[in-house]
């Protein structure tokens, strides 16, 4: 794509094939050079072509770092070895003493952060269902740094509204951090509605084909970017260049993904709902939701991701999961493929029992990341499995 095509804004489905990745210039390759090198030669001291040394900077990763801003609509974007990793980072712009106010449903990996890990750093947190502005603006302390949330949440599928917890995190003076990894850039855009960062597992949608572990940050101030940028080289939790390459890759699809995903789990939810050994389905895309009209306001389509709550227990849910066929039973989520896990054995077991019993991650509850399979082979491998 010439950089002089057009002077009309290019949307996602564009940028996602082309934005950060023109045709090589010394080849003319259309798709982007995989640079293995670990180092670049400089033609004295100092000297070099803009890049040094490849956990500095590397060409492959520049070329995603670009494609993924664009995307989310910010200045700078940059990448980790994984979501974890890129989140630990912008937990490190944190000093001891700050707090982080996040919300009360978080993938089990980052409550594992906020509590075993960074609390041993003196970087305090606490958890509030954000469902509740006034609740979160109680839960403000003058030490609060950053508001965090994941919406949808990770795994009860809470919606939160972006722009409102913009509105106390910047009133409190604090950073606003949003996990758009459940929703993506192609159903909403959290900078635009007032976040600081948007951090990403590239792991799932954004790759989206199961092969890649990755993490992504983007943000449009240049403080932050600065002190992010120092942190990623000095830090040191980057990607690898064919990671990168496999990311770029994968994005050029994400949207016909994501449409296509979000189609089959509308039409598998209200299926469930509809299914005498479901109790509960947990969807923003059924109108039994509770947050259903912010999503339908906040997000272009309500997502791929389905929690469902069976009747029965443990014996029943495990049960269910040994019996899908095309789901497989396995972490993860966003992938081309079907996934089928259970949050209290798997995702989300460093999550205390007391918490998972308040946020309702019980025994029977399931959640399903649905794939690019046949929506209708995808129906008969779940009524098989329940019955
Ligand atoms: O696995 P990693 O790439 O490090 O990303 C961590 C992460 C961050 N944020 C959210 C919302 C996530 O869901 C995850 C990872 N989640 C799973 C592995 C899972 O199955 O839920």
């Amino acid at each position: 794509m010439r950089p002089e095509a057009s002077s009309r804004p290019l949307a996602l489905d564009t940028l996602a094939v082309h934005a950060g990745q023109p045709p090589d210039p010394v080849s003319g390759a259309v798709m982007t050079p995989i640079v293995l090198a670990s180092t670049f030669a400089q033609d004295g001291p100092g000297n070099h072509k803009g890049f040094e040394y490849s956990r500095s900077g590397n060409p492959t990763r520049q070329a995603l770092e670009a494609c993924l801003a664009a995307l989310e609509g910010a200045k700078h974007g940059l990448c980790f070895s994984s979501g974890l990793a890129a989140t630990a980072t912008i937990l490190h712009t944190l000093r001891p003493g700050d707090h982080v106010l996040s919300g009360d449903d978080v993938y089990g990996g980052t409550f594992r952060l906020f509590d075993k890990v960074m609390k041993h750093f003196g970087v305090e947190y606490s958890m509030v269902d954000m469902r509740s502005p006034d609740a979160v603006r109680a839960a403000v302390r003058p030490t609060t740094k950053m508001v965090w949330l994941e919406t949808p949440s990770n795994p009860m599928l809470k919606v939160f509204d972006i722009a409102k917890m913009a509105e106390i995190a910047r009133a409190a003076g604090a950073v606003l951090v949003v996990d758009n990894t459940f929703a993506t850039p192609v159903l909403q855009q959290p900078l635009a509605l007032g976040a600081s960062i948007v951090v990403h597992s590239m792991t799932k949608y954004l790759n989206g084909h199961s092969d890649v572990v990755g993490g992504a940050l983007m943000t449009s101030d240049e403080g932050l970017r600065e002190r992010l940028a120092f942190l990623q080289n000095a830090m040191g939790g980057v990607p690898g260049p064919f990671d990168c390459y496999l990311v770029l890759r994968g994005l050029k699809t994400l949207g016909v993904r994501v449409r296509h995903q979000c189609a089959s789990a509308a039409i598998l939810a209200e299926k469930l709902a509809g299914h005498a050994k479901v109790k509960r389905v947990i969807y923003p895309g059924l109108a039994s939701h509770p947050d259903h009209a912010l999503a339908a306001r906040q997000m272009k389509l309500p997502g791929a991701m389905i929690s469902a709550e069976l009747h029965g227990g443990l014996d029943e849910s495990a049960g269910f999961l040994k019996r899908l066929g095309i789901f497989a039973c396995a972490e993860s989520l966003g992938g081309v493929e079907s996934l089928a896990e259970h949050p209290a054995i798997m995702t989300h077991a460093s999550v205390p029992e007391a918490s998972r019993r308040v946020l309702g991650i019980s025994d029977s509850l399931v959640r399903l990341s649905v794939g690019l399979e046949d929506v209708g082979d995808l129906w008969a491998d779940i009524e098989h499995a329940l019955s």
